[in-house]
């Protein structure tokens, strides 16, 4: 393992003013998003739609990288250029998630655990070959009646850890992705036990399985009330309450954490993202405080174009502008 390498590869993900677009949304979710604005899920309708985001001009001011699914990998553009070449000809660097979804846990009533590490070590020299930097797997947490159970975090952590030493074997920053769901009626506290067990023994995991934490980054849940709460916590109890989680748990080797959007709207986590840097500041926190957004970056854009090519125009204006102002939010001087 070249570290160096890994290690360059992660801080240039979350280097000043920049984080990653994900644009890895597997089959079943791409299809909701386009079932949300009424357009058919066609291989041409992914591809224009993806290529629209990846060729906004000047866009990698605030986009260090961007995450694509398998199809998407292997593309190639109106202009015959494979979208990996395209990505990388504009200044952002190509990443693919390696997860094979969150399927049913044996023994669980409802939990699941995140499958894909049989022959992963194969796809992921693919992969490097086709151009891929980084990587990423997502383990899902739910809140819940009795749930999570230890063993489902344990699980989860114990594959994450196995995806992490893979990539970096095969010369892939792999972003560990362990999202603690925001479904629900549950209150902040209880989603900061959730994440901080669920982190504590992602790290433990990591640790065991010989993963170089300089060479990796994180990609987790902000600390929330539940969707459905009574009295959902405010911005700063937010950005409170997730410093506090994340310096209990994550090492100070770990050169950046990236979070999701997870489902809350664009402008919520614009303005969660811009209150944890804004507390980070003064916390003193060891680690660039950055995004991984999807729907965060996409849900605006995606509404504009409406599967209209000449929509196009006022689409990639308006992916522009939400990775403008996530990006201040990234270091914490965004405004409404
Ligand atoms: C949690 O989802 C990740 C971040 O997206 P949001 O910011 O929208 O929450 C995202 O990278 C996710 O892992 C991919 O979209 C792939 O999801 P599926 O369910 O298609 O594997």
């Amino acid at each position: 393992m070249n570290l160096q390498a890994l290690s360059k590869i992660a801080t240039e993900l979350v280097a000043p003013r920049k984080g990653i677009l994900a644009a890895d949304e597997s089959s079943g979710t791409i299809k909701k998003r386009f079932d949300s604005i009424g357009v058919d899920s066609t291989e041409t309708n992914r591809r224009n739609y993806r290529e629209l985001l990846f060729t906004t001009n000047n866009v990698s001011q605030f986009i260090s990288g961007i995450i694509l699914y398998d199809e998407t990998m292997r593309q190639q553009g109106n202009d015959g250029v494979s979208l990996v070449k395209t990505i990388t000809n504009n200044g952002m660097i190509p990443g693919i998630k390696v997860d094979k979804g969150a399927k049913p846990l044996a023994g669980s009533r409802t939990e699941t655990v995140t499958e894909g590490l049989d022959g992963l070590r194969e796809r992921l020299d693919e992969y490097r070959e086709l151009g891929a930097k980084f990587t990423k797997w997502r383990g899902v947490i739910e809140i819940g009646d009795s749930i999570p159970t230890q063993y489902c975090i344990n699980t989860n952590a114990h594959a994450l850890a196995r995806f992490a030493a893979l990539s970096q074997e095969a010369g892939l920053v792999p972003i560990v992705e362990p999202e603690v769901l925001m479904d629900g009626t549950h209150d902040i506290d209880t989603c900061m036990q959730v994440t901080k067990t669920t982190l504590r023994e992602v790290y433990y995991e990591l640790g065991c399985q010989n993963v170089a934490l300089e060479g990796t980054l994180l990609k987790p849940n902000m600390v929330l009330s539940g969707k459905n709460a009574d009295n959902r916590a405010s911005a700063e109890q937010v950005a409170e309450k997730t410093l506090a989680c994340l310096m209990n748990t994550v090492p100070s080797s770990v050169p950046g954490i990236v979070f999701l959007s997870g489902g809350q709207s664009d402008e919520e986590a614009t303005i969660n993202l811009n209150s944890i840097n804004k507390a980070a500041k003064s916390a003193a926190a060891p680690w660039q405080l950055s995004f991984s957004y999807g729907r965060g970056l996409q849900a605006s854009p995606l509404k504009e174009w409406s599967g209209i090519e000449g929509n196009s125009k006022a689409a990639q204006d308006s992916f522009y502008q939400r990775a403008e102002v996530t990006s201040a939010a990234r270091e914490g001087t965004y405004s409404a």
